[in-house]
C-alpha cells in the first residue's frame, strides 16, 4: 500500500509562525520519506531545540527531541544502536553551527550513515530573533542593536573543507519539491549528508525573506557544466550569495562510512546481538 501524508500526520499540530519556512522543510521530509518507500518505524528522527526542533513531533515516524547543540551525538547513538535504521538530525543554525559545532565537525568527518537538516533562518527563531553564526554582517537584532559585526559561517564552505563528510547539499523552503528531491537524496546516499536549508523566519528575519531567496537561488542541477564531484567548482559556487544562491547537490561522493569499519556491527546491528549471557557485574564493582 503506497503510503500517504495522512499516514505521517500525528495528533500534534505545527504552532510554528504562519508562513515559517519551517513548514516547507517539514513537507519535504513527509515527502522523501513517502518516496523512500520504507516502513514509518525504521526512520528516527532526532532533534536539537529551537522552533525547528519540534519537527519531529509532527511526523508518524519514531523521535527523539534531545538538548540544544546536540542532536548529532544522539543521532549517532542511535545509529550506532541500530545502523539499519533511516536516522535524520535535524535543527537549527544556531543548534549546529553555533552551540553544537564542535559536534558538527566530528560528525562530519566521521561520515556515519545519517542525514542532517538544518533550518537555517540566520537567527535563534525560538528565543526572539537573536543573531546567530549566519546572520549576515549589519543585521539589527536584538543581540545587535547596531548591527551584527562577526563574519558569518558559511555552512557549505566549512562542509567541503572537512575531509570525510560525502554529501553536500542546501535545499530552499520556498521551494518544497527541489528540496523533497533534496532530501530524498540525502536519505538515499550512504554517509553523512548535510542539507542546510535556507528557512526564511518570517517573525524575526526581515532581510533573509522568500523575496530575498525567490530573486537569488537557481538550481544546481539545471547548469549543464556543473560537476558535484569537483570539490573545487562546489567551493566557487558556495560563495556566491548577493545575486544568486545555488541550491542542490553541491558534493556528492562514494567513500567508506565510519560503521564500514565496526567489526562489532559487521554481520548485524547492535540491538540484535545476543546479550543474554553477558555478565555485567564486573564492569559495576570497577566503577562503582
Ligand atoms: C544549553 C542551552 N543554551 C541555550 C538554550 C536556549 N535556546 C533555546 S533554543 C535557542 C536557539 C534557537 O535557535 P536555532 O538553533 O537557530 O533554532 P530556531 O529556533 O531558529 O529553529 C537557544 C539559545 C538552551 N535551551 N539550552
Ligand atoms: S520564530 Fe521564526 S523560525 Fe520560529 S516559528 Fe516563528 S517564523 Fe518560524
Amino acid at each position: 500500500m503506497t503510503m500517504k501524508l495522512t499516514n505521517l500526520q500525528t495528533t500534534e499540530n505545527p504552532d510554528w509562525c504562519p508562513g515559517c519556512g519551517d513548514f516547507g522543510i517539514l513537507m519535504g521530509i513527509k515527502k522523501a520519506l513517502i518516496a523512500l518507500e520504507r516502513p514509518l518505524h525504521e526512520t528516527c528522527i532526532v532533534s536539537g531545540i529551537g522552533c525547528s526542533g519540534k519537527l519531529n513531533h509532527f511526523v508518524n515516524t519514531y523521535g527523539f527531541e534531545g538538548i540544544h547543540g546536540r542532536a548529532l551525538p544522539l543521532a549517532a547513538a542511535v545509529h550506532l544502536a541500530n545502523h539499519k535504521l533511516n536516522v535524520v538530525a535535524v535543527g537549527g543554525d544556531g543548534d549546529g553551527y553555533g552551540i553544537g559545532m564542535a559536534h558538527f565537525m566530528h560528525a562530519m568527518r566521521r561520515n556515519m550513515d545519517m542525514t542532517y537538516i538544518v533550518h537555517n533562518n540566520q537567527v535563534y527563531g525560538l528565543t526572539k530573533g537573536q543573531y546567530s553564526p549566519t546572520t549576515e554582517p549589519g543585521m539589527k537584532t536584538s543581540s545587535s542593536p547596531f548591527g551584527a559585526i562577526e563574519t558569518p559561517v558559511n555552512p557549505i564552505k566549512l562542509a567541503l573543507a572537512s575531509e570525510g563528510i560525502s554529501f553536500i547539499a542546501r535545499g530552499f523552503a520556498g521551494d518544497i519539491q527541489f528540496l523533497h528531491d533534496i532530501i530524498l537524496a540525502g536519505m538515499k546516499h550512504n554517509g553523512f549528508a548535510l542539507i542546510d536549508v535556507l528557512q526564511p523566519c518570517v517573525t524575526f528575519n526581515k532581510l533573509n525573506t522568500y523575496e530575498f531567496f525567490k530573486s537569488r537561488v537557481y538550481r544546481l542541477d539545471e547548469d549543464t557544466t556543473y560537476d558535484n564531484t569537483n570539490k573545487k567548482m562546489a567551493m566557487e559556487r558556495c560563495e556566491e550569495w548577493d545575486t544568486r544562491i545555488a541550491t542542490g547537490i553541491f558534493y556528492q561522493v562514494d567513500t567508506p562510512t565510519y560503521e564500514d569499519s565496526l567489526p562489532a556491527i559487521a554481520e548485524k546491528p547492535l540491538v540484535e546481538h545476543d546479550i543474554t549471557n553477558i555478565d555485567i557485574t564486573p564492569l559495576f564493582k570497577e566503577f562503582m
